[in-house]
């Protein structure tokens, strides 16, 4: 289930563009934008979920098995990466900024401290 008011759930159904990076019937991952690093990437799921504490287990368990093998892909994308931060915010008070759950994959380069 989508929420017309949502912007994450605007992308899913592509009426605002995004850059996809990965997407099946589960997930969709896109380039943030505001990228924190090169391929700085936003991994969601396809139906309204505004936090971590909103998960059923069923979508959860498809969910985070999928960031693994983004994480990997993402990481397959430049030689240079050589980390990555998965960041999950929940909560203003988390600085969550957009109330469709989303995970950050952050990927980190040695000597990256010039992009913070
Ligand atoms: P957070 O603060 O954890 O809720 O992160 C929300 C992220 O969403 C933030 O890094 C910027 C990103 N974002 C917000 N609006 C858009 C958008 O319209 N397109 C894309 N690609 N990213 C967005």
């Amino acid at each position: 289930m989508l929420d017309d008011d949502c912007i994450f759930c605007k992308i899913i159904k592509g009426d605002i563009p995004s850059y996809t990076v990965y997407e099946d019937d589960v997930v969709k991952a896109f380039l943030d934008i505001s990228q924190g690093t090169p391929g700085h990437t936003l991994v969601i799921p396809k139906t309204h979920v505004p936090d971590i504490f909103a998960y059923d287990e069923t979508l959860a368990e498809q969910v985070f098995a999928r960031i693994p093998k983004i994480a990997r892909a993402v990481r397959a994308s430049n030689p240079a990466i050589t980390g990555m931060n998965i960041v999950n915010n929940n909560g203003t008070v988390a600085y969550q900024s957009v109330f469709h759950s989303h995970f950050h994959l952050v990927p980190r380069y040695t000597d990256d401290d010039d992009f913070k």
